[in-house]
């Protein structure tokens, strides 16, 4: 059975006033069933993991390398050094402003497992490969490329986000997001084994909000949320890890 995971990334947003959203949510969510997740900016995420509760903290990217001469990077040993138990890599955003391939992904991936991050790994098409029929093409395709051998239920999360409906209001049907799922766990299985790929979570991120998460939370394979905008207030968020 996969526990259930509420992730909210805040992207460029948050600053230490922002921390009592945090100790709200902490006690909204203090008898949460599922697993709770805040993906703050670099500078919030020992304060987030120091306050203790509920809420873990995480990151919104690494870097390849352990330490060394990269000016303004950040490690993935660091990460887990201020309490980082998780890192988003591969969004969507960051594939297309700083132009990460699924190779880099790959080895971001392979550097947060070092460092014994869970990784994050975020999939999705864009509207024009969507139009083109090549949705399940792409999908597969950056599965393959972005997530490196070694695999487990533990150390893998895979979030399927669909580029057209970040930050768009815009959703896909439970149909367009079941059959997506649906396909990620095959793909899973057939790769790292029925054990593994049965154990991975999947979730759906792209404009989940309070009123949507329920139903897209019913559908076959959804297994938690990565929310971008309805992650910030802590009432919002909230409803979203009661629903989950
Ligand atoms: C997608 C999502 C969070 P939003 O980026 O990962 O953002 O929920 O604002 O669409």
């Amino acid at each position: 059975m996969r526990r259930k995971l509420a992730a909210g990334n805040w992207k460029m947003n948050g600053l230490q006033a922002n921390l009592s959203e945090v100790r709200t949510l902490n006690e909204l969510a203090k008898d949460a069933q599922c697993d709770v997740l805040l993906c703050p900016p670099a500078p919030l995420i020992g304060a987030i993991a120091a306050e203790g509760g509920v809420v873990k903290a995480g990151a919104q990217d690494c870097h390849t390398a352990v330490s060394g001469a990269h000016t303004g990077e950040i490690s993935a040993e660091m990460l887990a050094d201020a309490g980082a138990k998780y890192v988003i890599l591969g969004h969507s955003e960051r594939r297309a402003d700083m132009g990460e391939t699924d190779t880099i992904v790959r080895d971001k991936t392979q550097a947060a497992w070092t460092a014994g991050l869970v990784a994050i790994v975020c999939v999705g098409e864009t509207l024009d490969q969507r139009e083109a029929a090549n949705t399940l093409d792409i999908i597969g395709g950056q599965l393959a490329g972005s997530i490196p051998d070694g695999a487990s239920g533990l150390n893998l999360v895979v979030a399927y986000e669909p580029v057209w409906a970040i930050g768009t209001g815009l959703t896909p049907t439970t149909d367009q997001i079941g059959e997506v799922h649906d396909f990620i766990r095959t793909r899973l299985e057939r790769r790292f084994g029925t054990g593994v790929g049965r154990s991975t979570r999947i979730l759906y991120g792209g404009s989940m909000n309070p009123k949507n998460v329920t139903e897209i939370a019913a559908v076959s394979n959804v297994d938690g949320g990565l929310v971008g905008g309805a992650s910030l207030k802590a009432a919002d968020f909230n409803v979203i890890v009661q629903a989950l």
